[in-house]
C-alpha cells in the first residue's frame, strides 16, 4: 500500500511510524528490539567424586551464570548409565549444546548417535569418548593424559635416581585419564629396568577407596617391597596417606608418593612433607568450554581438539605456591 494514499499530513505520518515500530510491524525494525534468546546447555557431569571434579564443577556453573547461559547440569554419579540417560533428556528438551565428561570411554555411540540426528552438537569437556564415527562430537576440550603420565613418570625417576618398586592406584576403570595415565608412566618405566611397578588395583579415583586399596597393599606379605606409590590422581593419594599414617609409616619418606592432579590439599601435604610430587590437571575449564560452546551455536568452526595448560609442583615450591592456587 504507497504511503501517500494512507498519511493525511506530517503528524500523522509520525503517529503511523510510531504505532508501526510499536507493534513490530517493520520486521527488520521489529527484530533489533526483540530479546536475545538465552544459550541452553544440556551438561552431563561424571560425579562428584573428588576434589578436582569439585573445582571442575564450580568453574563450570561459575561460568555459566556469568555469561547468561540456562546450564541445565546433571550429576551422574560416576553411572555411565545416567549420563546416557542424561543426554537422552538434553535431546527431548532440545537444547542447543550438549556438554560432557564421559565417566568412560566406550559406550556413547548410540546415544551420541540421536543426538547428531537431533542436530544437536556436542563439545567433550575434560575426558575423551572412543567412537567409530568423529563427527558425533566437535571439539575435544581438556587435559593431555598421556604426557600426565609421563610427567609423573619421569619426576619419579629423577627423584629415586631409577629404582622403584612401585604400588598404583588406579583411576576408574575404562576412563580415559586412567586408562592415558597409565600409559604414559608406563611408557618411562620402560626406560628404566629398575623401577618396577608390583601393585596396580582401581581406587575409582575416590579418597576413600584409595586408603581402603592401599591398607589392603599394605596387609600383603610383600608390603616391605614397595618404596613408592604412583596415584592416578590426589584423592587416592591422600588416602593413601591416611592407611600409611595409620600403619606407622611417614609418607612422603619410607614411602616416595606421585599423584596428579594439583588440588589444594595435595599441596598442603606436599608442604607437610607427606607427599612428594602433584603433576597439574587443570579443572578450571569453564571459560575455554564456553567460548567452543558460544562459537558452536553461532555456527562458527572450533578446533577439534583443545589440550589445557599444566605444570609440574613439588615439596620445593608447595608452601609458595598454595596461596595462589585457586583450586
Ligand atoms: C581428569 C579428571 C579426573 C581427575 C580426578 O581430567 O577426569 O577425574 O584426575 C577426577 O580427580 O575424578
Amino acid at each position: 500500500m504507497k504511503a501517500s494514499s494512507f498519511c493525511r499530513s506530517p503528524g500523522h505520518a509520525l503517529l503511523t511510524l510510531a504505532a508501526t515500530l510499536l507493534l513490530g510491524q517493520i520486521p527488520g525494525l521489529a527484530d533489533q528490539n526483540a530479546p536475545k534468546k538465552k544459550l541452553v546447555v544440556g551438561f552431563s557431569q561424571v560425579g562428584a567424586e573428588s576434589g578436582w571434579r569439585t573445582a571442575n564443577t564450580e568453574s563450570i556453573k561459575t561460568e555459566a551464570a556469568k555469561r547468561g547461559i540456562d546450564l541445565r547440569f546433571s550429576d551422574a554419579q560416576q553411572k555411565e548409565e545416567n549420563q546416557i540417560k542424561a543426554i537422552r533428556s538434553f535431546i527431548a528438551q532440545g537444547v542447543d549444546v550438549i556438554s560432557f565428561s564421559p565417566v568412560v570411554e566406550t559406550g556413547f555411540e548410540p546415544v551420541l548417535q540421536e543426538a547428531k540426528r537431533a542436530g544437536i552438537p556436542v563439545v567433550l569437556s575434560d575426558r575423551a569418548v572412543k567412537v567409530s564415527d568423529p563427527s558425533l562430537y566437535v571439539c575435544f576440550l581438556g587435559s593431555d593424559f598421556i604426557e600426565e603420565g609421563r610427567r609423573a613418570g619421569k619426576w619419579l625417576a629423577d627423584k629415586t635416581g631409577g629404582k622403584a618398586r612401585i604400588a598404583e592406584l588406579v583411576g576408574t576403570v575404562g576412563s580415559a585419564p586412567a586408562i592415558d595415565r597409565k600409559k604414559g608412566f608406563e611408557e618411562v618405566l620402560a626406560q628404566h629396568p629398575d623401577m618396577k611397578i608390583i601393585k596396580s588395583q582401581s581406587g575409582d579415583f575416590t579418597r576413600a577407596k584409595g586408603k581402603e586399596v592401599m591398607e589392603a597393599f599394605l596387609k600383603a606379605p610383600d608390603a616391605k617391597e614397595i618404596t613408592a606409590v604412583f596415584a592416578h590422581n590426589d584423592d587416592m593419594a591422600l588416602g593413601a596417606i591416611q592407611a600409611m599414617e595409620e600403619a606407622g609409616l611417614h609418607p612422603g619418606k619410607d614411602i616416595i608418593i606421585i599423584s596428579i592432579d594439583g588440588v589444594r590439599d595435595a599441596f598442603k601435604a606436599m608442604a607437610e612433607g607427606k607427599l612428594n610430587c602433584s603433576v597439574e590437571c587443570n579443572p578450571l575449564l569453564g571459560p575455554q568450554l564456553f567460548d567452543i560452546i558460544e562459537k558452536v551455536a553461532a555456527g562458527q568452526p572450533v578446533p577439534k581438539r583443545i589440550v589445557t595448560e599444566e605444570g609440574v609442583y613439588d615439596q620445593s615450591v608447595a608452601a609458595a605456591t598454595l596461596p595462589k592456587r585457586q583450586y
